[in-house]
């Protein structure tokens, strides 16, 4: 397992991540930290110097292990399963821009807000629109060699997918090699009934791992049992990233990295 640390781009809109700002100060600073990669947040890839970014992952010798896509969302409400048509047809077109950039640095690219909405509308009924969008974007993904991993997310940001369990069964009705799932700490630990036994029943389809503590600051200054999980992870042969996804606190971007890069390392085998 390597160890991955969330940074976003300048335009960000994006109030649960971290480390906001100049990406190339965010890769350095990870570096600085002892970090393995990075995962970088992008609203809209036609913004972001991919030059510039290729330049200092090299560099320092850094991987980027997965793009975030949620800004898109949240900035600009587009999403995968929204009922205007022209705004569905806008998130796949910037997704496949996402897909695009993440090809240059051998990322996933990640499924969370994006996904969109269901607003009361019958989930079979919006499961179908999304496992079509899915589908197309797999296909795109795979000519591009990279993978889409879709990020369960709480009850209380979306009311569309929040559990391991039934993003698994999407997964499989998706059926493409290249689509598989995100488990973030913070949301399992709002939704999972059993994070361990749940996290067994989709190995096969984890390829990505957000963490955060039970209060969404560095793991290791709440109540989350990492050392449970982590043996879980081990158990099952996880060989991903572990990225770094949490708050600015209570003191900075900075000390959170750290603490959460210590606390990381204290149970991962390098
Ligand atoms: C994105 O990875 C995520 O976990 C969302 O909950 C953002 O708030
Ligand atoms: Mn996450």
């Amino acid at each position: 397992m390597k160890i991955a640390l969330v940074i976003s781009t300048s335009d960000a809109a994006f109030n649960s991540l971290a480390f906001k700002g100049d990406l190339v100060k965010g890769v350095e600073m990870a570096k600085r930290i002892g970090y393995d990669a990075v995962e970088i947040a992008v609203r809209d890839p036609k913004v972001v110097d991919v030059a510039q970014i290729k330049d200092v992952v090299e560099r320092l010798q850094m991987q980027v292990a997965a793009i975030g896509t949620g800004q898109a969302f949240l900035a600009e409400g587009l999403n995968l399963i929204d009922s205007n048509d022209d705004i569905r047809l806008r998130a796949k077109n910037r997704l496949k821009e996402h897909i695009d950039f993440a090809a240059h640095f051998g990322a996933k690219v990640i499924i969370g807000f994006i996904r969109g909405m269901r607003k009361g509308r019958l989930f079979e009924d919006v499961l179908s629109i999304f496992v079509e969008q899915m589908r197309q974007l797999a296909e795109y993904g795979l000519s591009k060699g990279v993978s889409l991993v879709i990020e369960p997310l709480n009850r209380y940001e979306i009311d569309f997918l929040n559990t391991l369990e039934e993003t698994y069964e999407v997964v499989k009705l998706i059926d493409k090699e290249n689509v598989g799932i995100l488990a973030d700490t913070f949301h399992m630990n709002i939704e999972e009934a059993k994070i361990e036994k749940n996290l067994l029943s989709i190995a096969d389809k984890l390829l990505h791992f957000h963490v955060a503590d039970s209060n969404r600051w560095a793991p290791g200054t709440g109540h989350y049992d990492f050392a449970s999980t982590f043996e879980t992870l081990k158990s099952i042969g996880y060989k991903g990233y572990i990225s770094v996804e949490c708050l600015p606190k209570p003191n900075g971007a900075e000390e959170a990295a750290k603490i959460a890069y210590e606390t990381l390392k204290s149970f991962i085998d390098f």
